[in-house]
């Protein structure tokens, strides 16, 4: 009899191919009657693969013994639910660090230089009437790092190719790195350029780049969000973006994400990405193999490659 799954998000084609090869798969974030479909199966089921898992439904899933989620990010997983059911929880750590690093840089450049603007400038015959504006270069420049973890040291490497010199904030000093530490955010965001974010979202994140740290980073400072839209208070951001009292955003990421707020849409002084760090074939692939091969280790009683719980 096969393995019967779950799966609680839209997946990679190659992803959902390769786990309906080895498992029998239910579709929780396609069914019609959610409830009832968990009613039928939650007896047999022992994985979930994809994204959003609450307390609540693992408690309808007697038999759950592994959440494989799809994202390094694992802030839509009760983990500490998991940890007290005693169900593992996996993620897809490192495949995506170059993709996000390489569009992190991306949107840096797209907002130093405000290169969508351009584009729009010259699809709208603005430039046959006038010059474009001067802008700024990231050379010279400082960028402050929140969270330098896989991806954020990739994004550090590729910063300092830029000729930018880079700082760091985290919940620790990490002493074999040769960046300059803060341990206070604020200070940081005061003596950068650039703010780029990327920590992990959850609880312990929430809106820590408040209104006191887009103050401090102030009307020259450019804020990059790559993480999740909950470290940032986005009313405070959106407020000042559109005051002046913050220099520049490039957001790929929200707090109601697809939804983003409006008035960012009239905003010169912004770039905004539908959520697209890992969004390439080659990554998502990658991605959607690694949860996979979790699945597959702890069904076969091995370690399970990127274990979080
Ligand atoms: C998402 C991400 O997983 O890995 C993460 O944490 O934010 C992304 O790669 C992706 O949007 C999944 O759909």
């Amino acid at each position: 009899m096969p393995i019967e799954i779950l799966q609680s998000s839209k997946l990679l084609d190659s992803c959902e191919k390769a786990l309906a090869e080895r498992y029998t798969v239910y579709k929780l974030h396609e069914a019609a009657d959610r409830e009832g479909l968990i009613a039928e199966v939650a007896p047999r089921v022992r994985a979930i693969a994809g994204a959003h898992v609450s307390a609540e439904l693992m408690a309808k899933l007697p038999k759950l013994e592994i959440i494989a989620n799809f994202g390094v990010g694992y802030d839509t997983i009760d983990t500490a639910a998991a940890k007290a059911r005693n169900v593992r929880v996996t993620n897809t750590p490192n495949v995506l660090n170059d993709a996000v690093a390489e569009i992190t840089i991306g949107l840096m450049l797209a907002l130093a230089r405000r290169i969508p603007q351009a584009d729009r400038f010259v699809r709208e015959g603005k430039w046959l009437k006038g010059q474009y504006p001067l802008l700024t270069e990231l050379n010279g420049k400082t960028v402050g790092i929140l969270g330098l973890g896989r991806i954020g040291k990739e994004i550090a490497m590729r910063a300092q190719a830029m000729k930018m010199r880079v700082v760091y904030h985290g919940r620790k000093r990490q002493p074999k790195e040769p960046f300059v530490y803060y341990d206070d955010l604020t200070a940081m965001a005061r003596d950068v350029d650039w703010l780029v974010i990327i920590a992990p979202g959850g609880k312990g994140t929430e809106k820590i780049v408040s209104r006191k740290v887009l103050e401090a980073l102030g009307p020259e400072g450019m804020l990059v969000n790559m993480a999740r839209g909950t470290l940032i208070d986005e009313v405070a951001m959106v407020e000042m973006l559109a005051s002046g009292a913050l220099g520049g955003a490039a957001l790929d990421v929200f707090e109601k994400e697809p939804q983003v707020p409006e008035a960012l849409f009239t905003l010169d002084n912004v770039v905004l990405s539908p959520h697209q760090g890992s969004a390439t074939v080659q990554t998502r692939d990658a991605m959607g193999a690694l949860v996979v091969e979790n699945l597959e280790a702890h069904f076969a009683g091995e370690p399970l490659p990127s274990a979080v719980v």
